[in-house]
């Protein structure tokens, strides 16, 4: 038959209190257009794998586990349309380091791999809602500080009611 692929991803995952502080930000908004994705499935995408061959996986796996990430903290201090995909998100000014460090070393440990990740820079973002087809106005927000203490290796589905994430493994960050 053919062989199982699932469609992956490398990301941040927030936490119940950074969960809180973006609904907040979320809730002020008083979006009045478009999806707002649901609160389990708010994160931060790292590196973007698309369709993975099922063997693949435990050398995903592996390549995650010789990585270290410091601690660090991500601040989300802006909303931005992005008017192409036709999403709101909240970005962060400054990339920190260590996030920058690790999504370089994921690059080159998936190229080794075999895979072909998209050569866009990485722009840390975090997707509140889809499909916006009005003009928001772009503006700073009340910074949302997202400690980042994990890195997480994600799998996506779609059903009829959108995306189902599973979390396929996480990597903690060195102390
Ligand atoms: P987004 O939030 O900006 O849409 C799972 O699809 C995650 O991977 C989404 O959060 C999506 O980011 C991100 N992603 C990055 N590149 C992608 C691509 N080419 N196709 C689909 N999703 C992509």
């Amino acid at each position: 038959g053919t062989p199982s692929k699932s469609r992956l991803f490398f990301a941040l995952w927030p936490d119940e209190t950074v969960i809180e502080a973006v609904e907040r930000v979320r809730g002020e908004l008083g979006l009045d257009q478009g999806r707002p994705v649901p609160e389990e499935n708010l994160h931060i995408t790292l590196l973007f794998l698309g369709d993975v061959p099922d063997e693949a996986i435990d050398d995903l796996k592996a390549l995650a586990d010789r990585l270290a990430l410091a601690p660090c903290e991500i601040v989300l201090d802006r909303l931005e349309h992005w008017v192409r995909p036709a999403v709101l998100c909240l970005t962060a000014s400054e990339v920190p380091e260590p996030v920058a460090e690790l999504v370089n070393l994921l690059k080159r440990g998936v190229r080794k791999l075999g895979f072909k990740p998209e050569k866009c820079p990485f722009r840390p973002h975090l997707t509140l809602a889809r499909k916006v087809r009005r003009r928001v106005v772009e503006r700073r927000i009340e910074p949302v500080r997202w400690p980042v203490r994990d890195f997480v290796l994600v799998k996506s589905e779609r059903d009829d009611r959108g995306s189902r994430y599973t979390i396929l493994g996480r990597w903690p960050s060195s102390r």
